[in-house]
């Protein structure tokens, strides 16, 4: 076995491994000598060079200048923290960002971390996910190098019963993040799928782990569709990506960068009470003729309106007004609803 290889891929004390540190480097300096890395790092020159050598296969393009040392020229589309690190500026989101080539659920391992005492804002991300999980037991499909799988660990000091603003929040931020890099005019769809011209570019699903008195915590996992050129038969008429509605390729990493900034503007909207007022002029729902399925029976009718708890407010035909707490909406015009 080749130990320096071994020793490479197991994590430091930061919990990153020798290749995110000579890419955080890379990332953070125009030239950096072999010999820095090497004395930074506590590894000899030659481990280094071989972790060079890997970004390049990659897909970095790394220059050797003369003998000053290495300058990163170009970075590929790939989920790795540093990548996402560089440059976002947040205050808590994402100030600890855990990223895996292939994993069943985001959702499921970042549960699963905030039971071991994960902080408020932990990242989970994956450049695939073998069991992605939709709401009621449903699936999430999220293909290698195609999409991004994200997850971001939430400890609210919030009643139990006020979580479903943090939902209605989780929408705005992905759709303000999805906005601001693209310029798509993107909706929400209640409660809570990011579509655009009438299709579904992103599913969110939010996990709460509490009590009766107390949030322990909850993670918000979103699902965004980003280099797909086509899709399943079973979701090809209600589905879309970013690189089919731009026309471009779209990068992941400044999507999720872009989304954990809006995280932080929308936690300050929850604080200030205005959220509401932007999540209904993002709302592809109110004003429309909807279908609800709810628990054991449909309805069809008019939304009037939702409220800070998230229920969606319907008068149907009858001219009743009726709450939906929970179900799934068809709006008219909006993912094969005609
Ligand atoms: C959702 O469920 O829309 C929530 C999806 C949340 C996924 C994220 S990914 C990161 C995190 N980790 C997880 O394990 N989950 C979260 P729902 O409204 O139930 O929609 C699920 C339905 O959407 C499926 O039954 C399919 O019909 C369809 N679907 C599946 N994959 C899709 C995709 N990539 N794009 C569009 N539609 C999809």
């Amino acid at each position: 076995m080749n130990l320096n290889n071994c020793v490479l891929q197991i994590p430091n004390m930061n919990g990153r491994t020798i290749m995110e540190e000579v890419l955080r480097s890379l990332l953070t300096e125009n030239i950096v000598s072999g010999e820095k890395l090497s004395q930074m790092l506590g590894v000899s020159r030659t481990a280094v060079w071989k972790q060079v050598t890997a970004l390049r296969e990659r897909g970095f393009n790394i220059e050797a200048v003369g003998r000053q040392g290495y300058r990163l020229v170009s970075s590929p589309d790939l989920m790795l923290s540093p990548l996402i690190e560089n440059g976002l500026n947040t205050e808590w989101a994402g100030k600890h960002i855990i990223c895996f080539e292939s994993i069943d659920s985001t959702n499921r391992v970042l549960r699963q971390k905030a039971q071991q005492g994960a902080e408020h804002g932990t990242v989970v991300l994956a450049d695939e996910q073998t069991g992605g999980r939709g709401r009621r037991g449903r699936g999430w499909l999220t293909p290698k190098g195609s999409a991004i799988a994200m997850s971001l660990l939430l400890r609210p000091e919030m009643h139990p019963s006020r979580v479903p603003i943090l939902s209605l929040g989780t929408s705005v931020a992905v759709a303000k993040g999805i906005s601001a890099v693209t310029g798509l005019p993107v909706q929400i769809k209640w409660p809570n799928d990011i579509v655009c011209s009438g299709k579904k570019l992103c599913g969110i699903l939010l996990e709460m782990d509490a009590n009766e008195q107390h949030v322990e915590s909850v993670v918000a996992g979103a699902g965004i569709n980003v280099h797909q050129k086509e899709f399943p038969d079973e979701i090809s008429a209600t589905a879309t990506s970013l690189d089919l509605l731009t026309g471009k390729t779209v990068s992941r990493t400044e999507i999720i960068k872009a989304v954990l900034r809006a995280a932080e503007e929308t936690e300050q909207m929850i604080r200030n009470g205005t959220l509401m007022e932007t999540y209904c002029s993002m709302s592809a729902t109110i004003g429309r003729a909807v279908s609800v399925q709810a628990v054991g029976e449909t309805f069809t009718g008019h939304a009037e309106s939702i409220h800070p708890d998230g229920v969606l407010v319907v008068r149907t035909e009858s001219g009743e007004l009726r709450e939906v707490m929970a179900g799934d909406v068809s709006v008219r015009g909006l993912m094969g609803y005609v």
